[in-house]
């Protein structure tokens, strides 16, 4: 058993002293938000190291969806994944826009094209697929619906940082792309997230709306919200994206680590990176099949007996939860690869600082179990 609890992740903080330069200059200039020289500096350099032209930063993920759907005007119903984190639904519900939930690819367990089309009612507006776990949707055939049917397509990004396919950044695809800078993933500003957009004036209507809908001092253009991210936060993005690469690299190692560890385990099923050119590894999801001895409530309570605390994302289904059961009611019978994958996930830990030795002794947990 490993003496401190080991968590599903730990966020990344580079050396104190580091940020200890930022905080003077913020210090010194006394702008704390609201746009200061911080923010604007951090869009710049996210644009350049994440190859997107237009970027908006945000407080957190959460309002940068919200905000997303009111920049679009979206409305009426939003076809979505249920295998998601609940922040996912509960930004349509905030916009008073009826979640539509289709079942999920059994390989990349994300939204599947195939069964969209068949849930576009006329009431349908938009489509949010989730690139969960940082891998990528079917980005071609969720398009092509969309341009057949009229529909927007706001992708949820939050695990898909850094992420690209053979042509360069996950994040271009769809109308509008929405991160989260969480303290759990792969890039974290303490709490912060963007919308990434494809031109200017996109950009200036977000910008507006995270800032009440002000255009200018005294005129006001929409029902805004406060979604802007403070100086503070910016400027430890600014540090923190010194150390990405590196922070990145770790999880690579860690990923193959477990793959090493876990490549004989009878009924395990490690989730694979597919579709991309350059992968986050920001979790590592198994899937415990029926021949694993184990149920996946069984592993995930052995290992919290030995400190070790993986994470059962995403169940339940956000379609489980009590505001959506009744909205749902119609779809919840017809989610059955996402119904069976929340009953067989669990997600291990990793993260730049995680020890070999709490690798070792959660891989040995996983092998135990199958004996
Ligand atoms: N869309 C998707 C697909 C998302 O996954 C999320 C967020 C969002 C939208 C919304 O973005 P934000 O509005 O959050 O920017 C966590 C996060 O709170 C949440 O951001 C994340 N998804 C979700 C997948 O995971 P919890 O309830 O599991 O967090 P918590 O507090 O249990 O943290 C997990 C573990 O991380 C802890 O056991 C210990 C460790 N931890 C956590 C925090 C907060 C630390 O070591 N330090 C910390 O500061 O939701």
């Amino acid at each position: 058993m490993s003496d401190k609890p080991v968590y599903v992740t730990q966020p990344y903080l580079p050396p104190l002293d580091e940020f200890i330069p930022y905080l003077q200059q913020i210090w010194d200039n006394k702008i704390l938000t609201n746009g200061g020289p911080m923010h604007k500096e951090l869009e710049t350099a996210l644009s350049n190291y994440l190859g997107v032209d237009h970027i908006a930063l945000f407080n957190n993920g959460t309002i940068a969806l919200l905000t997303a759907l009111q920049a679009l005007r979206v409305a009426g119903e939003v076809i979505t994944t249920p295998y998601s984190f609940v922040a996912t639904a509960h930004s349509l519900l905030w916009n008073g826009i009826k979640p539509v939930f289709v079942d999920i690819d059994p390989h990349t367990l994300n939204l599947d094209p195939a069964r969209i089309e068949a849930a576009i009612t006329p009431q349908t507006t938009a489509i949010m697929p989730v690139h969960c776990y940082g891998n990528p949707c079917d980005v071609e055939a969720i398009q092509k619906i969309a341009d057949n049917y009229n529909l927007r397509v706001i992708y949820d990004a939050a695990h898909a940082f850094g992420v690209q396919d053979e042509e360069g950044s996950i994040l271009r695809h769809g109308d509008l792309s929405v991160l989260s800078f969480h303290a759990t993933k792969v890039f974290n500003t303490f709490e912060g997230g963007a919308i990434i957009c494809p031109d200017a004036k996109t950009k200036k209507r977000i910008d507006q709306l995270k800032n009440f809908g002000f255009v200018d001092e005294v005129t006001v253009v929409a029902p805004g919200i406060n979604g802007k991210m403070s100086e503070i936060n910016a400027a430890f993005g600014l540090l923190q994206l010194q150390h990405i690469d590196r922070a990145m690299a770790r999880r690579r190692e860690i990923s193959q680590a477990y793959r090493e560890h876990l490549k004989d385990v009878k009924g395990i099923r490690i989730v694979e990176e597919t579709g991309q050119k350059v992968a986050n590894y920001s979790y590592f999801p198994i899937l415990l099949e029926a021949d694993y001895p184990l149920s996946r409530d069984e592993l995930y309570l052995k290992l919290k007996e030995n400190n070790i605390f993986a994470r059962r994302y995403f169940y339940p289904l956000i379609s489980e939860f009590p505001m959506y059961r009744g909205l749902a009611s119609a779809q919840r019978n017809n989610l059955p690869v996402a119904n069976a994958v929340a009953e067989k996930v669990i997600c291990l830990p990793i993260y730049p600082a995680l020890q070999e030795a709490s690798i070792n002794a959660v891989a040995e947990l996983i092998n135990q179990g199958a004996k």
